[in-house]
């Protein structure tokens, strides 16, 4: 009997070692397999897409500070205008060429410089900038001694679908070297100012762009 309830007992701990074993070896598949999950998640798009996110900020944020901003169009260091507000070299615009006109007499204006030099035959100027409503600044002036009166220069541009047709410098400053600003409100929905510029006699050509929030 002694010996019969030993041998059971040497049974029962054998089974019982056994069942440990099975239930560690079960342990540590369930862990493998979550940590084989961990790693799948880790690299899931969603990180690689935050990470998108993060550096398209980081490189808007240094090229296009947000507004309120003022844009210098053609060659130009930065400076501040004769309200104290700073202006940036040109950024944003697609296509185009460059003239520097030097210094000269503008009528108009507290801060000639901003006419001294353009951008000209460009096809567009995009801007990033959060949603919301916006006071566009589009600063003009005719320099070129090709242009002799009015029609000599006309084009069209588009302010975030607000359209201006047969626009002539000439015409609106009435003359040449003579500043004109239109100013445009427009409502920003998809995270950045568009403007787009269509010639029709000439090349179309914009001294300077102002992008102010709508207090
Ligand atoms: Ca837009």
């Amino acid at each position: 009997m002694k010996t019969t309830k030993n041998s059971l007992l040497c049974n029962i701990a054998h089974l019982a070692l056994l069942l440990g074993a099975f239930a560690l070896a079960g342990c540590t598949t369930t862990q493998q397999e979550r940590v084989g999950g961990g790693a799948d998640t880790a690299t899931t798009p969603t990180s690689t897409t935050i990470v998108q996110q993060t550096t398209t900020i980081t490189v808007d944020t240094n090229q296009f500070p947000p507004p309120p901003v003022r844009i210098k169009a053609g060659p130009s260091e930065p400076f501040v205008d004769a309200d104290g507000n700073p202006w940036l070299t040109e950024r944003g615009f697609v296509g185009g060429n460059w003239m520097d006109w030097g210094e000269r007499e503008i009528a108009n204006t507290k801060t000639p410089r901003i006419y001294w030099s353009e951008i000209y035959s460009m096809e567009s100027f995009s801007y990033p900038l959060p949603n919301g409503k916006y006071i566009v600044k589009l600063h003009f002036c005719e320099n070129y001694d090709g242009i002799m009166g009015p029609g000599d220069r006309v084009f069209s541009f588009n302010v975030e679908g607000r359209e201006f047709k047969d626009f002539d410098v000439w015409v609106k400053a009435g003359g040449p070297q003579k500043a004109y600003v239109e100013t445009v409100e427009v409502e920003v929905t998809d995270g950045k100012l568009d403007i787009t510029f269509t010639p029709q006699v000439e090349n179309p050509e914009i001294n300077g762009i102002e992008i102010l929030p709508v207090q």
